[in-house]
């Protein structure tokens, strides 16, 4: 067994402890009382699910076990001359709780490299599916397929104790990290540049890597990635693809399975896919203007038709923040330190100057502000990757640290099948009525 897996094992076991004294002592204590309007509203503010890895504070946004996203880029460790977080640390300190040293960094990169490599039959479904499939399809297809090397299945079919899942679940979760930049890279490479495959180098770090693999050389487009691999990776448990993940994983089903599940939620356009609607949006802004750079009140008056066509404006809003997204803060940062000169994050700048008046206006609202979509495709084509329908797979390879370290920790725990109470509007009607 590896260090990192004994000590996860050792945390576990304790935190196992903590959970069942405060079940046990303090079990019917009342954390909330739910509304029928919470019922009828996507449960907005109901806590029922307890996620390890991080916590969201609508005002301050993310923090990973604490830590926030300023504080992740200051105590990460770094790649050689880089100065954006390595998410292999990020994926230690969410399963572990610890900061982690270089040596956890580097031990984990090497483990990941190690256990890469992706079976043909992988690249044959994905193949098997129409050029024009969106990438996320593919990425689930490619997941999908890649549960026939799962550990867990294959013991649970054997019969194991059920002590022992957490372990099955820790090492599917490594392998599936390790082999996902590969299957997003042959999906990018496949569907935008002719098939023509570039094979990993083990040299590089799992971002590094994937940067590569997808075709990128520029050192610049190498530290975006380990920051956007960083920022998407968690959002606490309520969000659709983590929620999902966890769901799905509470029936046992292992991790390639669970983590499909999520990813089919990420692909929505109120959720992942959000980050191809923003660069969607913006481009189709700019072609109905005729190019160049749009004025504010152009853009006031855009936003305006947007909304007036019953559409939402895409990156704008958030079910939990209330502020700006310091995923958006994070972003901006790097583009004023790398690109500041650039004319479409000079566009999503002005777009952030104008949207956030205009929601409130509407008064129905609850957050005008942006969210970590609505920064992110200015970064991606300013180093020439233009094709936007790839982008939510990016966000997928790096959700997967976050929502694979939590259902180690669903296993570890030994958490129950998620199963809450549905009713029907009529039962909701009587119950008003008090009968
Ligand atoms: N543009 C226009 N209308 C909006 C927006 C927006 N960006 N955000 C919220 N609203 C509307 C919303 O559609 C609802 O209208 P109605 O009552 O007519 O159904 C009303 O405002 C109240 O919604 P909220 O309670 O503020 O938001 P909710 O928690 O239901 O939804 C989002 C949150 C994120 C789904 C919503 O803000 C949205 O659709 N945003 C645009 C899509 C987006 O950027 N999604 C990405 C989220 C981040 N991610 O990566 O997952
Ligand atoms: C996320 O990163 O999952 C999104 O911001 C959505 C959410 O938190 O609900």
């Amino acid at each position: 067994m590896g260090y990192i897996k004994e000590k996860f094992k050792v945390k576990a076991d304790d935190l196992n402890v903590e959970v069942k004294d405060l079940v046990k002592n303090h079990g019917s204590k009342k954390i909330e009382d739910v509304t029928i309007a919470q019922v009828y509203q996507g449960m907005r503010g109901i806590t029922g699910i307890v996620t390890e890895t991080s916590l969201l504070d609508a005002n301050e946004g993310i923090r990973f076990r604490g830590y926030s996203i300023p504080e992740l880029r200051e105590h990460l460790p770094k790649a050689p001359g880089g100065a954006e977080p390595l998410p292999e640390g990020l994926f230690y300190l969410m399963l572990i709780g610890e900061l982690p040293t270089e040596a956890d960094v580097q031990y984990l990169s090497s483990m990941w490299g190690r256990r890469s490599h992706v079976p043909n039959h992988v690249f044959d479904a994905i193949e098997a599916l129409p050029i024009t499939t969106h990438p996320m399809t593919m990425f689930t297809v490619g997941i999908m397929a890649l549960q026939t090397e799962s550990l867990f299945a294959k013991a649970y079919a054997e019969g194991i104790n059920k002590k022992d899942y957490w372990s099955y679940m820790y090492e599917d979760t490594m392998n599936l990290i390790a082999r996902l930049p590969r299957i997003a890279a042959y999906i990018y490479r496949r569907k935008y540049k002719g098939g023509q495959h570039i094979q990993p180098n083990g040299m590089l770090d799992w971002a590094g890597n994937f940067a590569h693999m997808l075709g990128y050389s520029d050192e610049g487009f190498k530290e975006l990635m380990r920051l956007y691999m960083v920022i998407h990776a968690d959002h606490e448990g309520g969000n659709v693809s983590a929620h999902t993940t966890h769901l799905v994983g509470s029936a046992l089903s292992d991790a390639y399975l669970s983590f499909s599940a999520g990813m089919n939620g990420l692909a929505g356009p109120l959720h992942g896919l959000a980050n191809q609607e923003v660069i969607k949006w913006i481009l189709s802004m700019r072609e109905e203007l005729g190019g160049g750079m749009p004025t504010k009140e152009q853009i006031e008056a855009y936003v305006r038709k947007t909304l007036a066509e019953g559409k939402v404006v895409p990156g704008y809003g958030h079910a939990v923040l209330r502020k700006t997204d310091p995923r958006f803060t994070a972003q901006m940062e790097f583009a004023k330190k790398h690109l500041p000169n650039d004319e479409l994050v000079k566009i999503v700048w002005t777009v952030y100057e104008t949207v956030p008046p205009i929601l409130q206006e509407l008064g129905k609202v609850k957050n005008p502000w942006p969210n970590v979509d609505a920064h992110s495709g200015a970064l991606l084509v300013h180093y020439g990757m233009v094709e936007y329908e790839f982008y939510t797979v990016l966000f997928g390879v790096s959700r997967a640290l976050g929502v694979l370290a939590s259902l180690c920790w669903d296993r570890g725990l030994g958490l129950s099948l998620e199963r809450p109470k549905s009713v029907t509007t009529e039962w909701m009607k009587q119950f008003v009525e008090g009968k």
